[in-house]
């Protein structure tokens, strides 16, 4: 036996992808995609990668300066995820590991885990217990606030590639918008096809109870972050009062803050985004907990690499698809009949497009 492999060396590039179309969300518009990038060398040679969405350059810039000095604190040690996770994340305890810093801390173990993988000679699905499967997605790509005649062409065209679903954003100025958009986009949907719904946390309780009545019974799959996300009483309320089922996730900032939204009966279903989880390791740990009460576990963003953990996680239900990443990839995953079926190589499958990279590069 050889001893563990040791993180030598880390590279990490500002990015800046832009969207074949801008996605508007009650929060911001997304016009393009800034991503920050990580290669991850250790001792045996092997080259570890992730990717984050940034949400903002200012995001992306703020993830990589804060990974460069962060792995100042691990530079030598070995490639073992809960090690490094336990290590840096008591050393950034006064900075707080949320926000950047929990993103940078996830960015890391999700590409030493890559490079695990790949040392490993497998999918990372199948190292952490999953098998390659085909995974149902849905379309996220588009279907931001312009309106109801947009919306419903829209949603027609994001159905190329034979998507069983798409996600619609809501949280128009009232309720009767909210309903009339929805109306236009399930009618020119075809019955089979799935229509999710997300108001990134645009509404107060009384306003989510008001329009998540209206919402039910007109054909939705579920209602997303309707108010606060941490806000745990009134996605209780909401939860219980409304048939539609309540979707919270991507802004749980690791499984702790996680088992308190499902001690608090706050949802009927999770999407945790794998770089506010906690990467990897928080993943599987956040898979556990829905596992245990048998809640549905969908992903957020970065298809890529969610795809495995997915297959790995008993409750698996929906990976969310975006495009957002294939300008920069050798090979972008390819969508099948509304599935994702991932290729049989080692690691994640990630392998950047160096021009690509260069061309978008954020500085
Ligand atoms: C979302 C998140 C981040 C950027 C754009 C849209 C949205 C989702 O909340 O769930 O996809
Ligand atoms: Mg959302």
């Amino acid at each position: 036996m050889t001893g563990p492999a040791t993180l030598q060396a880390l590279r990490c590039r500002a990015v800046q992808v832009p969207l074949k179309r801008p996605l508007g969300t009650s929060a911001a518009v997304v016009r393009a995609a800034p991503l920050v990038l990580l290669d991850l060398t250790t001792s045996d040679g092997v080259v570890g990668r992730s990717y984050l969405f940034a949400y903002r350059s200012g995001g992306a810039r703020a993830i990589a300066a804060l990974l460069a000095d962060a792995f100042e604190l691990v530079r030598g040690q070995p490639a073992e995820p809960m090690a490094v996770a336990a290590l840096l994340e008591r050393r950034l305890a006064l900075i707080g590991v949320t926000g950047v810093a929990r993103m940078a801390l996830s960015a890391l173990d999700i590409a030493i885990w890559d490079g695990r993988a790949v040392a490993a000679g497998q999918p990372l699905a199948r190292l952490l217990g999953g098998s390659l499967r085909p995974l149902r997605a849905y379309n996220s790509a588009g279907l931001g606030l312009i309106g109801a005649a947009a919306a419903a062409d829209e949603a027609c065209a994001l159905l190329d590639g034979g998507f069983g679903a798409v996600k619609l954003r809501l949280g128009y100025a009232s309720a009767a918008e909210d309903l009339a958009v929805t109306r236009a986009v399930r009618a020119r949907l075809p019955d089979a096809v799935q229509l999710m719904v997300d108001y990134n946390q645009a509404l107060d309780r009384a306003q989510a109870l008001e329009r998540g009545r209206a919402l039910d019974g007109e054909g939705v799959a579920w209602l997303e972050e309707p108010v606060r996300h941490d806000d745990w009483a009134a996605n209780a309320e909401i939860a219980r009062t409304l048939a539609l089922p309540l979707q919270l996730g991507e802004n749980f900032n690791g499984p702790a803050q996680m088992l308190q939204a499902l001690e608090a009966s706050a949802c009927d279903l999770v999407m945790p985004d794998l770089g506010r989880i906690g990467g990897v390791s928080g993943w599987m740990q956040a898979a556990a907990l829905a596992a245990a009460r048998g809640l549905p576990m969908s992903s957020h963003l970065m298809p890529e690499q969610s795809a495995h953990l997915l297959l790995a996680t008993p409750t698996a239900d929906w990976l969310e698809h975006v495009d957002w990443a294939d300008a920069l990839l050798q090979r972008p995953l390819r969508v099948i009949d509304g599935t994702v079926q991932l290729a049989d190589e080692p690691g994640s499958g990630l392998a950047w497009d160096e021009s690509a990279v260069a061309r978008f590069a954020l500085d």
